[in-house]
């Protein structure tokens, strides 16, 4: 085999990722758990002035209600704790159960909890409240990045919160159920400049209809995918997991692309666009390369999504 999922990683090498969400998590990471909650706070109140969040439906929500009414019934210095816990991936029920849950449940309880603290039925972040010198910086620096930029360092931030699931009983994980895959009538077709591969249209447009099982059906049995600054989770059913958990009503919107020959019958394929999550619509395009490596089935040994460093590497097709 001319390729491995590690040597495929490097497909594209010049493509220039935004490490600034990376390195400013790990600023993050590093500050006291109340300067961890006051930071994001400030942040989320100032891009609440430009973008607003979409309401998770309800659906969505029932996994987080019970921990949401209990913490609604304590008193504020409690909640306070339970928020200081969460940062602090303490080890205690509330912060089992959060770790417990899949990125989508945990966004929608800090949404919720986000307005609660506005409307001051949870202890909110005191407005005199004095972040350190650090946590100053911090913000400075997730005020200085795009819009997807800075929505990625805020989810990272919420996933990195309670404790940690790996440690947990993974039979005792939770994620909102799948949708149904979008009728055919409704679906539309996306056009990719320079590109007319079959797989890679698939690709976009069964994503686009939340249509899994056909998707997962384009990658090779051993193939892989790597999310923005993740490792690559590897084989069909992992990924499908992963689809089904973290990847429902994305809309793709591909631009361009190349398509080059590779090693042994293999092609490599980078293109480039915009995505939107459903938290954020369409008021905000994250600008994203993918960059697929196929085999010669036509079928995707390795695709890599990268958050991209600024809308100029959005042209580049360097390699
Ligand atoms: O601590 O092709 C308070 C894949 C204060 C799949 C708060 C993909 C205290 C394959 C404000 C209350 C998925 C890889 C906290 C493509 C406190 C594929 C609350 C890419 C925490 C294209 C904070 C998809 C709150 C991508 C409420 C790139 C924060 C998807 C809420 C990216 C933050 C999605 C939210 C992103 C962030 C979503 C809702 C970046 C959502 C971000």
């Amino acid at each position: 085999m001319p390729f491995t999922i590690d040597s495929a990683r490097n497909i594209f090498p010049n493509t220039l990722a935004a490490d600034a969400v990376p390195a400013t998590i790990a600023r993050f990471s590093q500050l006291s758990a109340e300067d961890q909650l006051a930071l994001i706070w400030f942040a989320y109140l100032e891009m609440g002035k430009t973008i607003t969040i979409a309401a998770p439906g309800a659906a969505n929500m029932v996994f987080a209600e019970k921990t949401l009414e209990e913490i609604k019934t304590m008193t504020p210095l409690q909640q306070t704790q339970v928020m200081c816990d969460l940062a602090n991936r303490a080890d205690t029920p509330i912060s089992r159960t959060y770790g417990s849950w899949s990125v989508n449940i945990k966004l929608g309880f800090w949404y919720k909890l986000g307005q609660w603290m506005e409307q001051g039925i949870v202890a909110p972040i005191p407005e005199k409240y004095q972040p350190s010198a650090n946590a100053s910086a911090v913000l400075q620096t997730i005020r200085g990045l795009e819009s997807g930029q800075q929505i990625t360092v805020l989810r990272n931030c919420v996933v990195g919160m309670g404790f940690d699931s790996t440690k947990l009983d993974q039979s005792l994980l939770v994620s909102e159920a799948v949708v149904p895959p979008q009728e055919m009538q409704q679906r539309s077709d996306v056009a990719i400049e320079g590109v007319s591969n079959s797989t890679i249209l698939s690709y976009m447009n069964y994503l686009n209809a939340n249509d899994f099982e056909a998707l997962i059906e384009l990658f090779a049995p051993d193939g892989a995918l790597q999310p923005p600054f993740q490792r690559p989770i590897v084989g069909k059913e992992a990924v499908l997991r992963f689809f089904k958990e973290e990847c429902q009503n994305l809309k793709l919107i591909p631009d361009r692309g190349v398509l080059e020959p590779a090693e042994d019958g293999y092609n490599q394929i980078k293109v480039t666009g915009k995505v939107q999550t459903p938290w954020f619509g369409g008021n905000v395009g994250m600008n994203i390369a993918w960059r697929f490596l196929l085999n010669p089935d036509n079928k995707i040994f390795f695709v890599a999504i990268d958050l991209l460093a600024s809308p100029k590497e959005l042209l580049n097709f360097a390699r």
